[in-house]
């Protein structure tokens, strides 16, 4: 795994980007920066085991690497299925379809995967038993969050699953600020040094754009999901889940 030095000696403040240099040291990133990432993926691929239909389509979106794809794919247990795996990033696309024609290579799979370039916003979704947003509502601008979710809550099938997973702010400031310092230790014991982390603080800052968990149940309501819960969190990095 390649390590992510990034911020190690960058001075400047660029705003982040999903470019070649990131998609590099991905895994390495997520990994040390984003508390509970693992669990998010191995859930992915045990809810693909209950809620993937015969005969439906999946969707991973904002698919970077692909493990959510992949994770589902070894998880679904019924013929027929379709995962669609989406993501602006011409870099993270490349070495998406790389990963996945590995996984076709060592494990021949039923499960068919289609890996598009495109802008979730505008992705078709249909006929779908299982979405997912892993750590992505994050990057859309505001105003564009409840008709992706009321898009994708109109693609699902009564029965279905979306797993949303997000940073998320609190609604009070102190705690707000113990999460925060907590998140910054827990990357300090990942080896980033204090330089590193406010750099990177400053270049996600105006392009990650957290809300609070209220406001994405409220979201999640709205677009007509009967049922919401939140499976995990860790510090400010939640994961919810929502049934149609
Ligand atoms: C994982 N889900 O490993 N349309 C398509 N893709 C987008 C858009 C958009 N409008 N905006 C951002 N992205 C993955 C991790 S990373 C999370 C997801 C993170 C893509 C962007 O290019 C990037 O690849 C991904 O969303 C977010 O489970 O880096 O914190």
């Amino acid at each position: 795994m390649t390590v992510d030095k990034i911020y190690k000696d960058k001075s400047g403040n660029q705003p982040f980007r999903f470019n070649e240099e990131v998609a590099k040291v991905f895994p390495d990133m997520l990994r040390r920066s984003v508390p509970g990432y693992a669990a998010s993926i191995e859930a992915i691929g045990a809810l693909a085991a209950r809620y993937v239909l015969a005969d439906t389509n999946c969707y991973d979106l904002g698919c970077s690497l692909g493990a959510a794809t992949l994770a589902m794919r070894q998880g679904i247990r019924r013929p027929g299925c379709r995962i669609v795996a989406v993501d602006t990033a011409p870099a993270m696309i490349k070495r998406c379809r790389k990963l996945v024609a590995e996984d076709d290579r060592q494990f021949a799979r039923d499960t068919a995967v289609e890996v598009v370039q495109a802008d979730i916003r505008a992705t078709n979704i249909e006929n779908a038993s299982l979405v997912v947003l892993n750590y992505t509502l994050q990057f859309l601008d505001l105003q564009d969050r409840d008709a992706m979710v009321q898009r994708i809550y109109d693609g699902m099938n009564d029965g279905g699953l979306l797993v949303l997973s997000e940073k998320v702010v609190d609604e009070d400031p102190q705690m707000e600020a113990l999460l925060v310092d907590l998140h910054h230790e827990h990357k300090r014991r990942n080896d980033y040094s204090s330089l590193e982390i406010s750099q990177k603080r400053a270049a996600l800052e105006n392009v990650l754009l957290p809300e609070t968990v209220a406001a994405h149940r409220d979201r999640l309501r709205n677009a007509g999901f009967a049922s919401t819960a939140v499976w995990l969190r860790y510090f400010n990095f939640v994961s919810v889940i929502a049934i149609k």
